[in-house]
């Protein structure tokens, strides 16, 4: 059976429970405490989660990597458009994602936890995430999902982060989740996003 190292509230491990759930997959779950992460340096030679090891022993470690071997190994309710065009623009999404959205509230984390926070620079990058919201609610004018109307691995990259904008669970106190919540305040001009996050919440996860 396929298994997943994990770590609980773990965004990264999220976008891959999203998108192993909506290929029907069954996983067993190995999780880890931050505190303790031999297992996955065991089993990876690094010390992130998520890992993914398959049936016949294959490990993979970054999440949308992960998710881009298990479209491949498992291209069963695809998570990436059939056309070219269509993939390349998934994939131009998930890097802007990852390469140019993650800075903002990467960046405001690391001030908040220096000795001397720059309050004027996280001002800065706090209008930049508030920016994005508009990206997002843009996207989604007039369709259910980032890319269309189908679930993609576009949802799965962003919805773990972008989920902090409508709540965060109590338990969960991580720095950059509280950025997240903080930074990213929905509005009467968010309707697209809002009725997004409820959508996908309500998708299964493994
Ligand atoms: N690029 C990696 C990043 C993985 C990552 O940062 N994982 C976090 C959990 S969301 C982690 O293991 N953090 C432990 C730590 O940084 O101490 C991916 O997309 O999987």
């Amino acid at each position: 059976m396929i298994r997943l190292y994990r770590a609980p509230f773990s965004t990264n491990v999220e976008r891959v429970a999203l998108a192993l759930a909506h290929k029907g997959l069954e996983v067993e779950s190995v999780w880890i405490s931050y505190e303790d992460r031999s297992p996955v340096e065991r089993v990876s030679g690094q010390s992130l989660v998520p890992v993914l090891e398959f049936d016949d022993g294959a490990v993979v470690f970054d999440s949308m990597q992960i998710v881009k071997v298990l479209e491949e190994r498992h291209p069963a309710a695809p998570l990436y458009p059939p056309d070219f065009a269509g993939r390349a623009r998934a994939m131009r999404f998930i890097d802007w994602f990852n390469g140019v959205w993650k800075v903002a509230p990467n960046a405001i984390e690391a001030e908040i936890a220096s000795p001397q926070p720059d309050v004027a620079r996280i001002e800065v990058l706090a209008e930049a995430m508030a920016g994005s919201l508009e990206v997002f609610e843009r996207m989604l004018d007039g369709r259910s999902h980032l890319l269309g109307d189908e679930f993609s691995a576009a949802d799965c990259a962003a919805f773990p982060f972008l989920k902090y904008a409508l709540r965060r669970d109590p338990e969960d106190d991580e720095l950059f989740h509280r950025v997240l919540d903080s930074y990213q305040q929905l509005g009467d001009d968010h309707p697209g996003l809002k009725a997004w996050i409820e959508r996908i919440d309500e998708r299964p996860r493994v």
